[in-house]
């Protein structure tokens, strides 16, 4: 019998690569998308077009996740042995703007569907997308014995998710598991993340297209890791005989002014004739610097990023310049 997993956030950059992970491991894949003026399934199209060439494991299915009775309705058709809430405001900054919004998405949302697992009574294994924004004004290295200092409204939202997770795990068994994961990037990754903006402002000032990319804090210190690498490690969470909190990173720490440096130089570009500061991507709080201490992942799961941050500064770099040239 194969396995069943329902992912929200499929349309995302994890939910894709979580997919694809999944329906080569035989699964079959539901997905939640929710509804736009615009079909917005551009990362999972070919997921969705070849379907019946997957025979038929791939499926989609409208609701939000500010609704409840859309969620409780799927996850009781589906009765997936696998859930994988991935679904999220996941813009720091925009969490500035969209406070409450990003509390009811990222915050309660989280605990309507862990009352759905727990009233079902179904055996369904739980995966919340936590961060290592939890861990904000904390000094590095962190790991999962280190203080949550959340610095925004999204952290803040994700800590209460984070300890609802933890939460449902002791009061009723279920089996339910925190990926801490550190930040981490690939082609499909938003165009509003740095590291993304960065690629496609080089891709595109070396074609002639762009002159400036305009950036806020240069200083800030990020751990970036490969996303396609990262999916399997929340999938590794849920095969455990017991739930349990990890820790997901490379270990290894890089500025926004290293990332953009390497970017530049892939192109033979300099990146201090093109970047530009503006004042206007400063937060209200800063989390300056997050490095992962990935040891228990690797001890308890067996996984280790193999991916690091120059490695994906050049090969996001790469792709946008062949999407322009395409
Ligand atoms: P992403 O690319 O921004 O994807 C977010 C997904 O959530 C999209 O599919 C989005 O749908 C969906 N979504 C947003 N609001 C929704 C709602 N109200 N109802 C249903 N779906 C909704 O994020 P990601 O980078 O893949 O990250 C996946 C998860 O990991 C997020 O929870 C994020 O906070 C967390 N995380 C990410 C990182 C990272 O570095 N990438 C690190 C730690 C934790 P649309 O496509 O329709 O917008
Ligand atoms: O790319 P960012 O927007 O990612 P951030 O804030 O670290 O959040 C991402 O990683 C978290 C895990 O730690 C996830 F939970 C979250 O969902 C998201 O995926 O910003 C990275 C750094 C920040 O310090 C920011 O101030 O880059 C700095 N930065 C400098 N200029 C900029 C810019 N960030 C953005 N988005 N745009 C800029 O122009």
């Amino acid at each position: 019998m194969h396995k069943k997993a329902f992912i929200t956030g499929v349309t995302g950059q994890d939910g894709s690569y979580l997919s694809e992970f999944l329906l080569d491991k035989g699964y079959e894949v539901h997905g939640l998308i929710r509804r736009s003026s615009s079909f917005n399934i551009s990362r999972i199209a070919h997921l969705h077009q070849d379907r019946h060439v997957r025979e038929n494991k791939f499926h989609i299915h409208y609701g939000d996740l500010s609704d409840g009775s859309s969620l409780t309705n799927l996850i009781l058709r589906i009765q997936p042995d696998e859930l994988y809430n991935l679904a999220a405001q996941s813009h720091v900054m925009s969490s500035f703007t969209m406070p409450v919004f990003t509390g009811a998405i990222d915050g309660l949302a989280p605990l309507s569907i862990l009352e759905v697992i727990r009233t079902s009574g179904l055996p369904i294994k739980y995966y919340q997308a936590s961060t290592s924004e939890l861990f904000g004004a904390m000094p590095p290295p962190q790991n999962e014995e280190t203080r949550f200092y959340p610095r925004s409204p999204y952290a803040a939202a994700k800590l209460y998710a984070y300890w609802t997770t933890v939460n449902y795990r002791e009061a009723y068994g279920i089996h339910a598991s925190n990926g801490i994961l550190f930040n981490h990037e690939s082609p499909r990754r938003g165009e509003t993340f740095v590291t993304r903006k960065i690629s496609q402002g080089v891709a595109q000032i070396k074609m002639g297209l762009l002159k400036k990319l305009y950036l806020g804090n240069l200083d800030a210190i990020r751990d970036w890791g490969y996303a396609k690498e990262y999916v399997e490690s929340m999938w590794l969470m849920l095969q455990q005989p017991q739930p349990s909190d990890y820790v997901v990173a490379t270990g290894i720490g890089a500025s926004v002014r290293d990332f953009c440096e390497r970017a530049f130089n892939r192109v033979e570009l300099n990146w201090e004739d093109h970047v530009v500061f503006d004042e206007s991507y400063i937060r209200p709080t800063e989390v300056n610097a997050l490095i992962g201490d990935p040891t228990k992942a690797k001890t308890h799961l067996g996984w280790a990023a193999k991916t690091h941050w120059d490695e994906l500064a050049d090969l996001m770099v790469d792709s946008d310049l062949r999407n322009l040239q395409r």
